[in-house]
């Protein structure tokens, strides 16, 4: 059967305006940020001939429990500026092998490039994200920049960390009402800083990286965008708040609780008072 035009798949489509719109945001400066976005061999198969390896990738972490699966990724070293206009050369679909120590390229990554430097936190995060949530499709690292901002200026502490951002809109609760999670300072890269990413992601989709950025997980591109964002959006908030003398007033306790009764969500346990 012949195949469409791979520029033409929704995923590839989606991958090169949700870069674009991350670049235009400030968040992925330079080569800053990676996505990886699970997809499925029946709409890859629709593009490409998955029998047609192009090379193999090795990696340097056990990724067997993503065997057999496929992913587009974003490119190591690759700025997100340039994706729309050359997306062979910084996009890249990829198979984990069987034994899941190799990835089997199958479109892009051209002259010789390989998946993003972070693929251990990515592969770590989908197979914790897949295990609570089975639709789970999508990673996103970015460097937001109100939310990394806050990891100099805000208390390193989940519960309120948390708080401060369910305060400053009256969304947050409802876009993230688990919240959510900080890791250590960790070199990038890694896989001790993917062990610890993946290990937040069991309970929470939103993971800060200090000094860093931050991680986002979701069931698809606009959840995982639009998560992203809205914490981001209250980093904002927290940071005109502070520029404007602090805090006079704020969401209580008592309202967050009856937003979370009116939009049917659960706080994370211990949150809220
Ligand atoms: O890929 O953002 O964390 C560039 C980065 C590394
Ligand atoms: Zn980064």
């Amino acid at each position: 059967m012949k195949k469409i035009d791979i520029l033409q798949a929704p995923f590839v489509k989606e991958m090169i305006a949700t870069t674009s719109n991350l670049y235009r945001l400030g968040w992925d400066e330079r080569n800053g940020g990676n996505i990886s976005y699970l997809l499925n061999e029946e709409e890859v198969s629709l593009f490409l001939d998955v029998s047609k390896v192009i090379r193999q990738i090795p990696m340097i972490f056990d990724a067997s429990q993503l065997a057999g699966k496929y992913f587009i990724v974003t490119g190591s070293g690759k700025y997100f500026k340039n994706i729309v206009d050359a997306p062979a050369e910084n996009l890249g679909i990829v198979r984990v092998t069987q034994d899941g120590t190799k990835l089997e390229l199958l479109w892009g990554l051209e002259n010789n490039a390989v998946p993003t430097s972070e693929l251990p936190s990515h592969f770590m995060s989908h197979i914790a994200r897949l295990a609570v949530d089975p639709e789970n499709r999508v990673i996103m690292h970015n460097h937001a920049s109100h939310l990394l901002a806050m990891t100099f200026t805000h208390e390193l502490d989940e519960k309120a960390f948390t708080r401060t951002l369910w305060q400053m809109c009256t969304e947050c609760l409802v876009v993230f009402p688990e919240g959510i999670s900080i890791i250590p300072w960790l070199v990038p890269g890694t896989n001790e800083i993917g062990k610890a990413t993946s290990e937040k992601m069991k309970e929470t989709r939103l993971v800060m990286w200090p000094q860093h950025g931050v991680y986002g997980a979701g069931k698809d591109m606009d959840e995982v965008f639009g998560l992203v964002e809205t914490a981001e959006k209250a980093a904002q908030i927290y940071t005109y708040v502070q520029a404007q003398g602090g805090i006079k007033q704020t969401i209580t306790d008592e309202n967050l609780w009856k937003l979370a009764e009116g939009f049917g969500v659960k706080p994370r346990q211990g949150y809220l008072d």
